[in-house]
């Protein structure tokens, strides 16, 4: 049998945390031959509600739960973990000022990154959920200076899912036919989810979503902006933020890093930068990625056309004036 790996969640007395948990103990993460031990952090006015989770984990009987930890320390939280998922994190609240937001989630990360870079396990792989997702995972990788740079990430692959999920509705096609799709950028509403490289198999063959949709101005408009929306849109539907696809897409973003990408097969992944696509080097930023034997690569040489490129450029921007407002935060 397997050695059990063990996954921290923080904030897991929070709504993503609550969806996400019962699916690594399930093996949705990691695979269903693959024993888990949970590690869960969250802050001490959570303290009661974590141990009910706890307590609920313990009744749900997972048969590859090998352990469960919850705790409001974060050394022990950290020690010895092999997957990192950060879901904790300060939220904006109405009438906050950005920087006031920024600042709690920079001393946030900074703290965290020092203790898993101090006790997680080496190689330990890192995924940030929690908002702003890429500049939390900028912080947590200049206070983690000996975590391979490789091994941190943010998660985008919501919004890559939401996109395959708009082509699919629109083609009345399955969601498992459409692949490719791209998110390029912020996990903001300055993304750009990108088509022009995705596919739908089709009896015929794969053909390409531009040709099927038939309908550039959809795609160029009314497409990009749903996915960009699709947050909001579901906080106003539900009075409450995305959860299970979130918890359901961070499952999904560790699973094909650690597994493997399927062959012929892109998805996307904030990862920090290396210039790629004259994309500014030194920002956590979300490209097309494919996986093998646990590493990311950056898939090179897609055609970018005139209107893409402004809007991979757009969010470029975003992203380093955050990276300003975050370290403007430090000193
Ligand atoms: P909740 O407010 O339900 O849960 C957050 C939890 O984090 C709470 O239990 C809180 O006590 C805990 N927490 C706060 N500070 C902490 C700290 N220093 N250490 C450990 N735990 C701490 O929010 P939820 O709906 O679960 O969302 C969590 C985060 O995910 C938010 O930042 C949210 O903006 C972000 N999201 C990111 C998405 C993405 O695709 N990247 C999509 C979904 C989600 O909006």
């Amino acid at each position: 049998a397997k050695d059990p790996i063990r996954v921290l969640v923080t904030g897991a007395a929070g709504q993503i945390g609550y969806a996400l948990v019962p699916m690594v103990a399930r093996g949705v993460m990691l695979g269903a031959d693959q024993p888990v031990i949970l590690h869960m952090l969250d802050i001490p006015p959570a303290a009661e509600a974590l141990n009910g989770v706890k307590m609920e984990l313990v009744d749900a009987a997972f048969p590859l739960l090998k352990g469960v930890v919850a705790t409001t320390d974060v050394v022990e939280a950290c020690t010895g973990v092999n997957v990192a998922i950060m879901v904790g994190g300060f939220p904006r609240k109405e009438g906050m000022e950005r920087k006031d937001v920024m600042s709690k989630n920079v001393s946030i990360y900074k703290s965290q990154a020092s203790a898993l870079e101090k006790h997680a396990a080496a190689n330990c792989k890192v995924l940030v959920v929690a908002n702003p997702a890429n500049t939390n995972a900028l912080i947590l990788k200049e206070f983690a200076p000996s975590i391979p740079e490789k091994n941190i990430s943010c998660l985008t692959r919501l919004d890559h899912n939401r996109a395959l999920g708009q082509v699919s509705e629109r083609l009345h096609v399955q969601v498992s036919d459409v692949k490719n799709v791209i998110i390029w950028g912020n996990h903001s509403s300055s993304q750009y989810p990108d088509v022009n490289h995705a596919t739908v198999k089709t009896p015929a063959g794969e053909k390409p979503v531009r040709e099927l949709v038939a309908d550039d101005e959809w795609l160029n408009t009314e497409f990009i902006s749903t996915v960009q929306q699709r947050g909001a849109a579901i906080i106003k539907a539900r009075k409450l933020s995305s959860a299970l696809s979130a918890a359901s897409s961070a499952c999904d973003h560790i699973r094909d890093w650690v597994l493997g990408t399927p062959e012929g097969t892109y998805v996307s992944m904030g990862v920090y930068s290396d210039g790629s696509y004259n994309v500014p080097a030194g920002l956590i930023y979300s490209f097309p990625v494919t996986c093998k034997n646990g590493e990311w690569s950056i898939v090179q040489g897609l055609p970018i056309d005139e209107f893409s490129r402004k809007k991979l450029d757009l969010t470029a921007e975003e992203l380093s004036e955050e990276k300003a407002l975050a370290y403007s935060c430090l000193s």
